[in-house]
């Protein structure tokens, strides 16, 4: 059994509550639910934490990765412009998959830069809340010895 961490990144403890037309109804505790069920199905344990702040987003990083396999991140607005963050990652040296609820290539031309997404291993986006339970499936998968879809 691994730990798998999930972190998600500003204003996404609001998800359920506005603009369910781009992020769906499911609240951030709805998805964190259905994530730990799924990890633990996958024979692992999953540690969730939201962060509003990029410096809370870094320290708690820097305090998980080393005890962790993997991580799935949706950063929210910083994963358009947070370099602290792409250093964290960089820093922590713990492989990771984005996502992202929205689709964020189909939306302002803003939102389709990303400061993480060459150094992730993969990124979902668009997909809903189904794209965490996506990441979990792949990163079991490379935790069972590689896979083959994957890198
Ligand atoms: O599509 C995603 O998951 C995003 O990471 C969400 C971010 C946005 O800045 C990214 O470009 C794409 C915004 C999260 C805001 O979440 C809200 C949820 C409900 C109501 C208002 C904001």
């Amino acid at each position: 059994m691994a730990s798998i961490l999930l972190l998600n990144g500003p204003n996404l403890n609001l998800l359920g509550r506005r603009e369910p037309e781009v992020y769906g109804s499911d609240t951030l505790a709805d998805i964190e639910r259905r994530c730990k069920d799924e990890a633990g199905r996958l024979g692992h344990q999953l540690i969730c934490r939201q962060s509003n702040s990029e410096g809370g987003m870094v320290d708690w990083l820097q305090q998980q990765a080393p005890s962790a396999a993997y991580l799935v991140i949706n950063p929210g607005a910083y994963g358009h412009t947070s370099i602290a963050l792409r250093d964290a990652l960089l820093g922590v040296a713990l492989p990771f998959v984005e996502v992202h609820l929205s689709n964020v290539h189909a939306r302002e031309e803003f939102r389709r830069s990303s400061m993480l997404t060459d150094i992730a291993v993969g990124c979902i986006s668009g997909l809903g809340a189904q794209g965490y339970l996506l990441a979990l499936q792949f990163i079991a998968e490379q935790l069972r010895g590689g896979g083959s879809d994957g890198p």
